[in-house]
C-alpha cells in the first residue's frame, strides 16, 4: 500500500492530537476494580483486599494505605503485586470491625507514570 505524503502528514498530525489529550495522557494506572468495591458495603473482609489496576504495576512504588473513620491506619502490612497478575495489588488487613474504610492508594505502571487515589467501603 503506498500512502501520499499529505496522508502521512494527516496521520502524523491525528497521532500527535491524540497523544496530546489530557485524557489519554492520564489514562495511566487506573483503578478497574476492588474488592471490597468501591463504595461497597460488606459483611466481612476475607483478611485480603484486591485492587485491580489496568495495567502492570512496579512493586517498589505501589502502596495502600487503609484507615478507619477516625483515620486511624489500619494493619501494618505492606502492599504486594499479585506474582500472578501484575495488574493487582494485595494488601494483607486485620479482621475489620463494622464501620467504614478510606482506602488511599498509589501506583507506579511499567511505563513509569504514577497515579493516586482514595475510596472508601463499609463493613457491616
Ligand atoms: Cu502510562
Amino acid at each position: 500500500m503506498k500512502l501520499s505524503l499529505q496522508k502521512l502528514i494527516a496521520v502524523f498530525a491525528t497521532t500527535v492530537a491524540i497523544a496530546l489529550t489530557p485524557a489519554v495522557a492520564f489514562a495511566h494506572g487506573k483503578l478497574e476494580s476492588a474488592q471490597p468495591a468501591v463504595n461497597g458495603v460488606v459483611e466481612a473482609v476475607p483478611g485480603t483486599l484486591r485492587l485491580t489496576f489496568n495495567e502492570d504495576l512496579e512493586p517498589a512504588f505501589s502502596t495502600i494505605k487503609v484507615s478507619d473513620a477516625n483515620g486511624a491506619a489500619v494493619g501494618d502490612a505492606k502492599a504486594k503485586v499479585d506474582p500472578s497478575d501484575k495488574k493487582v495489588l494485595t494488601l494483607a488487613v486485620p479482621r475489620l470491625s463494622a464501620g467504614s474504610y478510606s482506602v488511599q492508594w498509589a501506583v507506579m505502571t511499567g511505563d513509569s507514570h504514577k497515579s493516586k487515589g482514595t475510596y472508601t467501603f463499609s463493613v457491616k
